[in-house]
């Protein structure tokens, strides 16, 4: 049965590409989201993508995941990957494997970016390898031998 992945983009990461390159890459989040369509295509599989600045619509996002059959959660919360447990409350509550995504690498950054609320519960993290990280996480969960996505 063809895979169904969920991609959610936090808070402000609508200005990729736009504005501050030397940190986030010149990549903007169309260019990342046609990306994934692609390779999710190319697997037989879908690809769902969103983005809020909203953390109530990002914690609604993921309850509707439930209902429709998503096998997998890409996440970068952004900033909210710092401070949110409501986001992580609702990770939990709808018990869909993640794999959380940074662009850049947090623990070269300000030690208010090391603390993540959501790594805890996820199947794995990647941080630092810009928009590639994204691609990585799902060819992770599109490949049948890993763990915990395989159907
Ligand atoms: O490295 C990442 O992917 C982050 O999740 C990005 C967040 C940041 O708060 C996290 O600590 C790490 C910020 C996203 C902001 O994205 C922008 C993109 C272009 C211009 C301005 C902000």
């Amino acid at each position: 049965m063809a895979k169904t992945i969920l991609v959610l983009h936090g808070p402000n990461l609508n200005l990729l590409g736009q504005r501050e390159p030397d940190i986030y890459g010149a990549t903007t989040l169309a260019d990342i989201d046609q990306r994934l369509h692609e390779l999710a295509a190319h697997h037989q599989a879908r690809c769902l993508c969103f983005q809020s600045n909203s953390e109530g619509a990002l914690v609604e996002r993921i309850h509707q995941a439930s209902t429709q059959g998503v096998d997998a959660i890409i996440i970068n919360a952004g900033a909210y990957t710092h401070t949110s447990i409501a986001i992580r409350d609702a990770l939990a509550g709808v018990a869909i494997p993640f794999i959380e995504v940074h662009l850049s690498n947090v623990y070269q950054r300000e030690p208010f970016r090391h603390h993540s609320y959501l790594s805890a519960l996820a199947q794995g993290v990647i941080v630092g390898l810009g928009a590639y990280g994204y691609e990585a996480a799902l060819r992770y969960a599109l490949d049948i031998h890993a763990p915990s996505f395989s159907k």
